[in-house]
């Protein structure tokens, strides 16, 4: 089974579909192996390494950002069917270009998540996110674009890893494929994949525990104490790429915490590129993600570039840490 012909089939579980948003996947999944073309050659050609920008968030820009930002860009701005773009690279709203028609949908991407593994060769990837617009017609507007992460008609992401694999959802189960270099196809590998309740691995930066608020701290301490019957100590794995390390607890359960802190109040992470894509596929794959209180779904973005804290992975984890955080345990 193909992406392709996935997607295709997707389509026509929806008889009044136009095509247009099986078209953006297509478009989408185009993009994917021009990122991959480019990665895979890290290390061979110019490619790693920083440029002199820093971006909105006060990252260095590297090379591979600023090259699969543009790229997905391009894969995607003449399609017809999206009336405006976001990317975490960009301060502002990216335009579809005047003379291509402006379409339906709004596509929001993290163009390289995990950029700072680059140079070390460990797994990165690409996130994205798709909404139906808002905006009556015309040049969409940051309504688009602001939108809570339950609205999103699908999401995605691209892993960029010892092979390449495109997970997606489209309101119908959680599927990943994985590019066959030898026929240039995506084909399905993992076919509706279901996050187990619980997992006993967790991933966090413990670097960050002196800035975290108490109750984080109790949670992180009770996890490591040792208790056979609830699988306790839970092992630690961060790679310090979310996308990797969330796909990780997608297929062997467990927690993934990035959380406020007294440097960070609302965390690290973007709840527009990150939290919500990565939101939406864990929970369809019977997953939880929420900000420690909230579900980050219900979450209504401010800004473009806000930051929220994420607890995404299995069910009883996220419970469990939520309780700790509510100061019931
Ligand atoms: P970049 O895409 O700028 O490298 O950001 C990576 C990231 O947002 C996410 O992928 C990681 O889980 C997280 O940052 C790592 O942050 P720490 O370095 O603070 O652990």
């Amino acid at each position: 089974m193909t992406l392709e012909r996935h997607i295709s089939e997707g389509e026509r579980i929806h008889p009044e579909a136009t095509g247009e948003f099986s078209a953006l996947l297509h478009g989408l999944s185009l993009a994917a192996k021009l990122v991959w073309r480019e990665v895979t050659k890290a290390g061979l050609v110019n490619i790693l390494g920083k440029t002199d920008r820093m971006n909105v968030s006060g990252d260095e820009v590297k090379k591979l950002d600023e090259f699969a930002d543009e790229t997905i860009f391009k894969a995607m701005d003449h399609v017809g069917h999206l009336c405006v773009m976001a990317s975490e690279e960009n301060e502002d709203l990216l335009q579809i270009p005047d003379h291509y028609p402006q379409g339906r949908y709004v596509l929001i991407y993290d163009p390289l998540d995990g950029s700072s593994n680059i140079d070390a060769n460990i797994t990165i990837g690409s996130i994205f996110s798709i909404y139906r617009r808002v905006s009556p017609g015309g040049k969409g507007t940051m309504e688009d674009v602001l939108q809570p992460g339950c609205k999103q008609v699908a999401a995605g992401y691209l892993l960029f890893g010892f092979s390449m694999m495109f997970v997606y959802c489209a309101g119908h189960g959680v599927h990943g494929f994985t590019l066959d270099p030898s026929v240039g196809e995506f084909l399905l590998s993992h076919e509706s994949i279901r996050i187990p309740h619980r997992g006993s691995i967790y991933s966090v930066n413990e670097g960050n525990h002196a800035r975290w608020q108490p109750a984080m701290q109790r949670y992180i301490h009770f996890i490591k104490q040792d208790d056979k019957a609830t699988g306790r100590p839970y092992s630690l794995r961060y790679t310090g790429s979310l996308v990797a390390d969330v796909h990780r607890t997608l297929l062997y359960g467990g927690i993934y915490c990035y959380p406020g802190d007294t440097k960070n109040p609302s965390g690290k992470l973007r709840l527009v590129y990150e939290d919500n894509p990565l939101a939406y596929i864990v929970e369809n794959a019977g997953g939880a993600a929420s900000d420690g209180g909230v579900r980050i779904l219900d979450i209504q973005p401010e800004t473009l570039h806000q930051h929220s804290p994420l607890f995404i992975g299995s069910p009883d984890e996220v419970k469990l840490v939520e309780e700790f955080l509510a100061g019931k345990r």
